[in-house]
């Protein structure tokens, strides 16, 4: 496992949602951060078949483009009665004008259908997100998080981004958007992969 040392890092995305929570998360940890837009980074094509896959890809060309360590995110809702989709496709569900409101309809549609053939309703979803950070030598470390819940319709709530007003986690009433963004960085599939990112490479503090 490869520690953390530097000052400076990149955050590989392009979603200001995700980006906001990864900022939020790392604070303590790294001193200064470059987003995709102050880098004028190009977004690369996610061709991987798992998350891991593609946060690895997604770190690997930041870190190379740039010159500077890269942190990825892949991150979706699986929905288990959908067979874990939208999974890897989650932000290709809101279709190219990232329609999120289209995609949580899109969700709930198939989970009518299903209940329509008949079948017992299971809502189970998990949201996934895999950190990698890559080295512009080409070293990368990725970790993976997780965390359970159901999905609702119609969504609740305005905080958040995503999936969020649909999903509600387990333990809990609210779903990710009704809820203060600090107990959603307490116990999200983010957090979950953070913690292990932080035990890892980044508990030596600058
Ligand atoms: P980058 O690849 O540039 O990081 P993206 O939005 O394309 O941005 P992904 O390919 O990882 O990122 O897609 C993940 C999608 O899953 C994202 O667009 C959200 O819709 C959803 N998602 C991930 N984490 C979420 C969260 O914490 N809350 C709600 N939705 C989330």
């Amino acid at each position: 496992m490869r520690a953390f040392q530097e000052s400076e890092l990149v955050l590989a995305t392009h979603n200001v949602g995700k980006a906001r929570e990864i900022a939020e998360l790392l604070k303590p940890y790294v001193p200064s951060f470059y987003s995709m837009a102050d880098l004028d980074l190009p977004e690369p094509e996610e061709t991987g078949s798992s998350f891991e896959e593609n946060a690895i890809l997604k770190a690997k060309a930041a870190a190379l483009a740039s010159g500077k360590p890269a942190l990825a995110d892949d991150s979706g809702l699986a929905v288990e009665a959908l067979g874990g989709d939208p999974g890897i496709y989650s932000a290709r569900w809101g279709g190219p004008d990232k329609d999120f409101n289209l995609a949580m309809q899109k969700v709930n549609e198939a989970l009518e259908r299903i209940a329509r053939q008949g079948d017992k309703e299971d809502r189970r979803a998990a949201f996934i997100c895999a950190l990698a950070l890559a080295w512009p030598d080409g070293h990368v470390e990725c970790f993976e998080g997780r965390v359970e819940g159901h999905v609702i319709w119609p969504g609740r709530g305005a905080k958040g981004f995503g999936y969020d007003p649909i999903f509600v986690p387990e333990g809990y009433d609210i779903t990710f958007a009704e809820m203060d963004p600090a107990e959603k960085h307490r116990i999200s599939h983010r957090a979950d992969a953070f913690r292990k990112l932080v035990d890892s490479c980044l508990s030596v503090q600058l």
